[in-house]
């Protein structure tokens, strides 16, 4: 029912673009397994996993979420924000274009994969240093004709929209109000907010009625099964270092999509 798409680390990975967080050593072939094991988990939680080849060239090619956008009846090559990760769609495009017709976000248009946040046919967009408004214009051109409503949604202190809120429930979202300059678009969701002493938790992969969850957030993870939410966990301990988290490492789509 789900297809993953994902890219093995890069050797690379040491040189990634780094906005919020320190720079620290990095073990890359720990970062390896840490991404094996992320990949076993999303099959375990139900998903065909197509897992791409590592891109020596590009340091945080591992982060496929910001180079194109999957609905159910269109994919986005999207355009990332950093210069430097320009060229690491192209394979991925290549397998969303033979699942869904591609349409393209184009100069001088940025937009990351990570700042759009999907619910229903409500599509928010962070307004980020990586997406800008001729990206944001452009989505909301594209997607018009399959309904989809774009709004964008201001971040402050984060690198992406879905550091600072993903969806976890039917109507329920994870959020850190500080990284939100106005929640006020998230008005009529139920929200859990992240414990206060986990700035980082608010990023969460759902899969149908289980969430993918990174192992170094403890009370926030409380939070969630205090809800009745059903986590599996993983480390990914070297893909924060080079700020990712847990819904960047994939793109998710719905296989068999009928309406
Ligand atoms: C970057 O700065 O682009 C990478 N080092 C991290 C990207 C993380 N992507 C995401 O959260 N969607």
């Amino acid at each position: 029912m789900w297809t993953a798409i994902t890219r093995e680390v890069s050797p690379a990975l040491a040189g990634c673009e780094l906005s919020f967080v320190p720079r620290n050593p990095i073990d890359v072939a720990l970062a390896r397994r840490q991404h094996a094991a992320y990949c076993r988990a999303l099959e375990l939680l139900g998903c065909d996993v197509i897992e791409l080849p590592a891109l020596p060239d590009y340091p945080d090619s591992v982060f496929v979420e910001d180079v194109a956008l999957v609905f159910d009846h269109v994919a986005i090559a999207a355009r990332p924000g950093a210069e430097s990760r320009r060229g690491e769609g192209d394979a991925v495009h290549e397998v969303l274009g033979s699942l869904r017709p591609l349409l393209r976000i184009e100069a001088p248009g940025t937009l990351d994969g990570g700042d759009v946040l999907c619910i229903g046919k409500r599509v928010y967009v962070g307004i980020s240093a990586r997406s800008n408004e001729a990206g944001r214009a452009q989505l909301r051109e594209l997607l018009a004709p399959y309904g989809y409503m774009v709004e964008g949604v201001a971040t402050r202190e984060c690198l992406h929209l879905k550091s600072a809120v993903t969806e976890v429930g039917v109507g329920t979202l994870l959020v850190n109000h500080a990284w939100l300059v106005d929640a006020a678009p998230f008005a009529d969701y139920r929200m859990i907010e992240v414990d206060p002493d986990e700035d980082h938790a608010a990023n969460a992969v759902r899969i149908g009625d289980a969430i993918l969850y990174p192992d170094s957030f403890p009370k926030t993870l409380a939070r969630l099964h205090a809800q009745g939410i059903n986590v599996t966990t993983v480390d990914v301990s070297e893909l924060q270092k080079a700020e990712g988290a847990v819904t960047c490492c994939s793109l998710l789509l719905r296989t068999a999509v009928t309406a």
